[in-house]
Parts: C-alpha cells; sequence; structure tokens
C-alpha cells in the first residue's frame, strides 16, 4: 500500500473550556469580548446551535463526556472535592482507553476534577488511580478546579517541583483543620487576600486567594495562576510534539473561565468586563496557540478540533470580582434562561463547534448533539465497533458532527445539579417538578426547581418564558412516562 493510499486515522483534540455560556464568545453573539481565534475555528468548522453538555456542572458533564454514560448511572459523579476518590475505581470504559487500543497516543492537560486514588491520596509519592489508569498515556493537571486544594500540577503520578522535605497534606475536613492550615485562611485572615471571597472559598489562602479546602506544605509545588495559561499550552503543544507521528487524542481542559479567574497580567484590562472578561480573550488566545500549532507542524488538515464547554455561565461564582457589576449588556447566556447549576437551557446548552478542514464544511448545524455522543460518533469515524458494555448513552450521530446530515438526537436528557434530569425531545423541553430553591442567591441563577411540571416549546420560545405544561397535559404525562423508562434502563443508546 502506498503511503498515499494508507489513510491515517485523523488526530482528535477535544478543547473544553470551564464555565463558558453559550453568549460568551463572538461566533455566538458576543460583542463585548474579542474572541478571533475561536471565532476563526467557528467560521472554518460546523458551529452548533443546539450543543449540549451532559450537565450544568463539571464533574458529571466530563465524565459523560469521557464514558458515553449519562452521568445520572454514576452516584458519585457530582461536584466533586480535590481529594475525592475517583469515578473510575468503579470499572468504566472510556473514550480515550478505546482510542489508544487502535493505536492512538492519548493525552490530557488541564483540569481533571474526576478523582484521584482508591479513597487515600499519596500526594507525596506515586498517585494511583490517575488519568493515566484510564486510558490516557500522559497527564498534566490540576487534580480538581482552580479554587479547590491542592494548588499544584500533577505531571503523571507525581506533584510537579514537590520538595520532600515539604510534604504536602490536603483535607476537606473541617475537623482537621488545625492540623491542616498551616497557610493561613481567608477566613481568619482574610487582610492577606488580594482577592476577596463572596461565599464559600474561605480554606486556605494561597497566593492571597483563598480556596476550598486546606493544605498544607508542598510549597516549591503549588502553581501560579498568572502562569497557568502559559503552562497548560505549552504542555499541550509538548504533548502534540511528542504524539505526532502516531494519531492522537488531545484532551485540552481549560480551567478559564472558571473563579478564581486571574489572567496573566497581560490580558489584564483586555476588556471592560473585569477578570471574567478577561480571561475568557486568555483562553481565546490559548485556543489560537494549540490551532497555530497544529497548522505549523502541518497536521491541521487531518485532526479534528472539538471545542466546547463543561456547562454553562455564572457571574458571581464565589470571589468578588466584578463579574456581574461590569457585565454591562454582554449576555453570558446568550438568549437562554438560567446558567450554570441550571435546569434551564443556559445549564447546558454551549458553544459547540466542531473542525476538520479536510472533511467537514463551514457552516452552522440545527441538528441536537450532545458531548456525550462524542464517544459513540468519533469512534464510528474512525470505523471502531461499540461493545455491548460501554459507552451506553452515547449515540453515533457522526453524520451530524460532520455536517453530513441535520439530523442529530431526537430525544436527550440533560442534568441539572445533584442528578435532577431533563428530557428533550425535538422540539419540546419537559423538567419535571424538583424541589429546591427558585434561585440560587448566591450566584443569582434561576434553578429550574419548581412544585410544577415545566413543558416549553422550545423552538419557538428560546428563552423559556411560557411554561406549556397546564396546556399539554399529555404531553407532559408522555414525556415524564419516557424520561422514567429511559433512565429505568441500563442502555439508552439506540433505545
Ligand atoms: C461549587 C463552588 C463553585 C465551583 C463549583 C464547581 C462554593 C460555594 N461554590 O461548590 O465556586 O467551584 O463548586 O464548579 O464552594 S465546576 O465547574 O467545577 O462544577
Ligand atoms: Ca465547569
Amino acid at each position: 500500500m502506498s503511503a498515499k493510499s494508507s489513510k491515517k486515522h485523523p488526530n482528535i483534540v477535544i478543547i473544553y473550556a470551564d464555565d463558558l455560556g453559550f453568549g460568551d464568545v463572538g461566533c455566538y453573539g458576543a460583542t463585548a469580548i474579542p474572541t478571533p481565534n475561536i471565532d476563526k475555528l467557528g467560521a472554518n468548522g460546523l458551529q452548533f446551535q443546539q450543543g449540549y453538555s451532559a450537565a450544568a456542572t463539571c464533574t458529571p458533564a466530563r465524565y459523560s463526556l469521557l464514558t458515553g454514560s449519562y452521568p445520572y448511572r454514576h452516584p458519585r459523579a457530582a461536584i466533586l472535592s480535590g481529594d475525592a476518590p475517583s469515578l473510575f475505581v468503579e470499572k468504566v470504559k472510556t473514550l480515550p482507553q478505546k482510542l489508544q487500543s487502535v493505536g492512538y497516543k492519548t493525552g490530557i492537560v488541564g483540569k481533571w476534577h474526576l478523582g484521584l486514588g482508591n479513597g487515600e491520596i499519596n500526594w507525596n509519592g506515586e498517585i494511583e488511580q490517575t488519568p493515566n489508569d484510564v486510558g490516557f498515556d500522559s497527564s498534566y493537571i490540576m487534580a480538581a478546579t482552580n479554587d479547590r486544594v491542592p494548588c499544584v500540577y500533577l505531571n503523571n503520578r507525581k506533584v510537579e517541583n514537590l520538595d520532600p522535605s515539604d510534604p504536602i497534606f490536603v483535607s476537606y475536613n473541617e475537623s482537621e483543620r488545625d492540623q491542616y492550615n498551616s497557610y493561613p485562611t481567608g477566613r481568619d485572615s482574610p487582610e492577606l487576600l488580594n482577592m476577596m471571597y463572596h461565599h464559600g472559598h474561605d480554606c486556605t489562602i494561597v497566593n492571597g486567594v483563598s480556596r476550598i479546602g486546606y493544605m498544607k506544605g508542598g510549597k516549591a509545588a503549588l502553581w501560579n495562576d498568572e502562569t497557568m495559561c502559559d503552562v497548560f499550552v505549552d504542555k499541550a503543544k509538548s504533548f502534540i510534539d511528542s504524539a505526532q507521528k502516531e494519531p492522537f487524542f488531545l484532551y485540552y481542559a481549560l480551567h478559564q473561565p472558571h473563579v478564581p479567574r486571574i489572567p496573566a497580567p497581560r490580558f489584564v484590562g483586555s476588556t471592560e468586563l473585569g477578570p471574567r472578561g478577561d480571561v475568557i480573550v486568555e483562553l481565546d488566545w490559548c485556543v489560537g496557540e494549540v490551532m497555530n500549532h497544529l497548522e505549523e507542524k502541518g497536521l491541521k488538515e487531518n485532526t479534528i478540533v472539538i471545542f466546547s464547554s463543561d456547562n454553562g455561565p455564572v457571574l458571581n461564582d464565589g470571589y468578588i470580582d466584578d463579574a456581574a457589576e461590569k457585565a454591562g449588556d454582554h449576555s453570558q447566556a446568550g438568549p437562554l434562561r438560567g446558567g450554570k447549576y441550571s435546569l434551564y437551557e443556559a445549564g447546558t446548552r454551549v458553544p459547540f463547534i466542531v473542525s476538520w478542514p479536510q472533511e467537514v464544511k463551514a457552516g452552522f448545524s440545527e441538528a441536537i448533539v450532545s458531548q456525550t455522543d462524542l464517544y459513540a460518533s468519533l469512534c464510528s469515524l474512525i470505523n471502531l465497533p461499540l461493545d455491548s458494555d460501554e459507552a451506553p448513552d452515547s449515540e453515533n450521530i457522526a453524520a451530524a458532527f460532520i455536517g453530513k446530515s441535520d439530523k442529530g438526537r431526537c430525544e436527550l436528557i440533560t442534568e441539572g445539579a445533584k442528578h435532577k434530569t431533563l428530557l428533550r425531545q425535538d422540539e419540546w423541553v419537559f423538567i419535571p417538578p424538583y424541589k429546591g430553591p427558585i434561585l440560587n442567591k448566591n450566584v443569582n441563577i434561576e434553578l429550574g426547581n419548581s412544585e410544577e411540571p415545566q413543558l416549553y416549546h422550545i423552538d419557538g420560545d428560546i428563552g423559556q418564558q411560557e411554561n406549556l405544561a397546564e396546556q399539554e397535559p399529555e404531553r407532559v404525562q408522555l414525556m415524564q412516562s419516557r424520561l422514567t423508562e429511559l433512565m429505568a434502563s441500563n442502555k439508552t443508546r439506540g433505545h
């Protein structure tokens, strides 16, 4: 076979933002935040108008992206602490494992937040149950979020730059607080803070910012928030360099615009929106760096790049950083209702771009697609059949992802916080009655909880203003039973 006829599998790069809203980037309508690199990706790729993450918070969305399972299948797939056990202790097959099996080189750079270890984490030695154990050949990550301890990078199984004479201890246990707060806390020493917390986030101070959880030690290993974008970009590029001979899969999980929003100094003031706008400009720069790198290496044509976000947007997520005060006319959720944590559309409908210059024509798509479907669809694009015990909820909608069809899913389950599920069926959205506050006052987001069922005709009412449940009792009934039926089955793929 000549080199020409042996078609190499495409490289796959997932660039995954953290808390980026449907309206936060230029090609999805933002005017107050310049995002030229994402706009270029959008202009050269396929921009989905109805692309969803699996959940309105991070951990479940990421779990679903990597496993093709609905997150409600895993009881612990909810926002995790920085020392939580790996979600993969319960054996679940992952997309990177699958790609490894056909020769892909796989790497993760950035935010993990899917747990580590088996219950105990050996921060000072070899960490078990890391991304390396679930299909990644190489990994350079933060354990959880940028607002949670430990504030260190993990290079494969080890804390980067750890001085063995200054071991790290991490705890989320209030009763162990005295033992663990060798660093001051925001609660006790607010005068040491560069950015004041608003709710939560009052434990150990690292770099003048108090975080969630307690840590001590590991001083030489602490990350610098201001250089995080550069550190991760460099690691993403070096992964590409090391992997480019094989087909590769890079999961580049950005930390922006999650709190605390601390851009590199060169991005400060690049918008009028304060740190939240500025870190989105920084995020856009990161996307540009990786895209330019692929181009320089001659890899762009045969690389599938998927750009999306793990959940919808939030302004004040626990620090006083003027995000709400300086938002002005910017609508982080675009025309959608709700935001992060919410059962409404803005919780999970996110920017979703697929670029593959060799195969995908630029344009827009109205197909309903979910990150949950990437597992089956990417496998299908490389002719890799699924086993019956994997990716139970991942639909093969490859044709929609590459723009060969307008038809994505007919039915999709997503969830707000805490496995509160809802059903989308064609142009209808049904939210069952749920107990809980209507508004999360701290973050000022409508959560979608209501004693009454909610039914929205999303095609004509994208802002979910008119609850049609009373007018359409039969549809409500049917959608409720269908949701119950789907959730009772151990596999919804092909259902
Ligand atoms: C919440 C945090 C929030 C954020 C979120 C996780 C408080 C009061 N709020 O519990 O700031 O960290 O968890 O975000 O602690 S996510 O995008 O990783 O899901
Ligand atoms: Ca998130």
